[in-house]
């Protein structure tokens, strides 16, 4: 049994692609006290960057939060500390347009109270385009929202053919949690809520919850568990397509765990956001070659519409 811990420390974040050129020491993020917080700020100011995949703008780092440990304690203050940033306000199902400063939206996959049930899956995945501006896509069958197991359906345990299922994962918000099925990626597309998907968004800030993230475990340099390999992503793209920022989400190796990566621009400027859960689509079992990873609570900034290029 690995030794688990609830203290996440990133020295460096970890950048995609053609970004990785723009790492700076001012993108460091620290983590303070009891391993539940923290507050990662790039300055940014300084915008000498060059180009990056041809947008010629200068990368503006967001401010991050993360953590990761065996439970919802484990989290809890980060998850809050991020709210706060996109803005406190939970503005549920009020229809926009809201201020970017009015507060955030959150989705908990859980159908308003304790319902157990499985969804069948789906993609595009609407149930809240209209009332909290966002629609979700997979390249996979479609996406579910399910309890680690039982209610009518029995879960995630049924709906992947896999027992295991039912005591590896947890929630954050129980009873249930958001998966793609016959795939890892899940997309995210912004409107402005009350607009039912007629007027594109922009957020100024993404985070996400998940549960069973064993990847990087720290087991060294040798093959052992997959090595160092981190297997959970977040990409946020900008309205003209490029990338803005992506982070690996922390790991806390052990069954059940939880993890929170989120990020905040100071402005509305995330149009699309890509997660890659897990390193394979659900089904085989959290082993030394495969891990599973599920998702819960999804929070982001009011969505802003993005006006036309005139
Ligand atoms: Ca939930
Ligand atoms: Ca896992």
């Amino acid at each position: 049994m690995t030794t688990r811990t609830n203290i996440i420390v990133v020295s460096r974040k970890k950048q995609q692609g053609p970004v990785k050129k723009v790492l700076r020491p001012a993108q460091l993020v620290f983590v303070l006290g009891m391993g539940l917080t923290l507050m990662g700020c790039g300055d940014g100011s300084d915008g000498t960057v060059s180009a990056q995949q041809g947008t010629g703008t200068a990368f503006v780092a967001p401010t991050v939060f993360q953590a990761a440990g065996p439970n919802i304690a484990s989290i809890q203050n980060t998850v809050d500390q991020y709210r706060t940033a996109l803005g406190a306000t939970n503005n549920g199902n009020t229809p926009g347009p809201l201020p970017k400063d009015s507060g955030h939206r959150e989705i908990n996959w859980d159908g308003g109270g304790n319902v157990d049930t499985t969804t069948a899956p789906v993609t595009p995945f609407n149930t809240f385009l209209n009332t909290r501006g966002a629609q979700f896509t997979t390249p996979g069958t479609g996406l579910s929202q399910a309890p680690p197991s039982g209610g009518p359906q029995g879960g995630l345990a049924t709906l992947f053919n896999n027992p295991t299922y039912g005591t590896i994962f947890s929630t954050f918000s129980p009873l249930r949690l958001f998966t793609p099925v016959d795939s890892n990626i899940t997309e995210a597309l912004f409107f402005e809520p009350g607009s039912n998907g007629t007027v594109p968004a922009k957020v100024s800030g993404f985070g996400a919850v998940f549960t069973d993230v064993d990847l990087p475990d720290g087991s060294g340099p040798a093959n052992t568990n997959g090595n160092r390999k981190a297997s959970t992503l977040i990409e946020c793209f900008g309205t003209d397509g490029a990338l803005l920022f992506s982070s690996f989400v922390p790991a806390s190796p052990g069954d059940a765990s939880l993890s929170f990566l989120g990020i905040v621009f100071a402005d509305a400027r995330i149009a699309r956001v890509r997660i890659t859960s897990g390193d394979a689509a659900p089904g085989p079992n959290d082993d030394g070659t495969h891990d599973i990873v599920m998702m819960d609570d999804f929070l982001y900034g009011e969505p802003q519409a993005i006006q036309p290029i005139p």
